[in-house]
């Protein structure tokens, strides 16, 4: 067992530890770990340059790859867009979880969406332009962008299990109104590689969030996608451009070589 399952394990059989002594026995742990271990560092080749990162202190993030946004019937359909577009991340990302869940290494995913009395739906987000159906109306997946409903779901390609926390977001970052950052800080995280829909909405706010926090984010590319390819191209761009002014862009299969090379490493030294 991991030291991360571990945790996961002592917080959800044990609800009621308190808070306080929950993070003095994670911090505990670290540095027993961090004794014991030796530190596992991956280099992720990536623009504007390589980054070096360690492993135990990054996380990868998925965003938003619900039902709502990437099936007919959903969020992204009654927004007039052409949901196919957003397949195209599903088989890179998916075999970048699976890698990533190999190395043990903490994985977050995101959902956008509503309380079922709309109470956290800002009215300006509701009433906004002139959708076939509004967010909280009936529709084929149930009621649009609403927890709970089908179509508020993680796609069956990529659905977390046990051990991944879910974070359930009101807007487009990630960071606002939830509590990534605390679980972020908890697990001593430094490093995001991010990847989900929409490019430039989502996953560019969540990087934005991100970087202002002080976190390095790595997007991944080919993991992410827009109903329009060219705001993905650029929103890609933008964030690598001016020496990284928001992050680095790599893709997946940059991160699975550098992924394979951790587990590599760690074989190695089971032996
Ligand atoms: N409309 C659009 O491109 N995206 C969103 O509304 N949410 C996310 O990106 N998740």
């Amino acid at each position: 067992m991991t030291l991360r399952s571990a945790w996961h394990n002592a917080c959800e059989t044990s609800p009621c530890i308190p808070f306080i002594l929950r993070i003095a026995l994670w911090d505990g742990g670290r540095a027993q770990s961090r004794h014991e271990r030796r530190v596992v560092k991956i280099e992720i080749a990536a623009e504007p340059q390589s980054i070096s990162v360690e492993l135990d202190r990054t996380a990868l993030v998925i965003i938003d790859m619900q039902r709502d946004f990437l099936e007919p019937g959903g969020f992204g359909e009654t927004l007039g867009n052409d949901v196919s577009r957003l397949q195209a991340a599903v088989k890179p990302l998916q075999a970048v979880l699976a890698a990533a869940r190999d190395t043990g290494m903490l994985i977050i995913h995101t959902r956008e969406g509503h309380r079922p009395d709309l109470s956290d739906a800002p009215p300006a987000k509701v009433e906004r332009g002139a959708p076939s159906k509004r967010i909280g109306d009936e529709g084929p997946m149930g009621r649009i962008l609403v927890r709970g409903e089908p179509g508020h779901d993680i796609v069956p390609e990529l659905y977390p299990i046990e051990g991944e926390p879910v974070i359930d977001k009101p807007g487009k970052g990630a960071f606002y109104q939830t509590d990534l950052e605390i679980m972020l800080r908890n697990c001593a995280i430094d490093y995001l590689v991010v990847a989900g829909v929409t490019t430039e909405v989502c996953v560019n706010t969540t990087v934005r969030e991100a970087n202002d926090r002080g976190y390095r984010c790595i997007v991944l590319g080919d993991c992410c996608a827009s109903y329009f390819p060219e705001f993905h191209e650029m929103g890609l761009k933008m964030i690598k451009a001016q020496g990284g002014i928001f992050g680095w862009v790599s893709d997946s299969h940059r991160m699975l070589a550098a992924l394979a090379h951790a587990n590599k490493v760690r074989t190695l030294r089971k032996a």
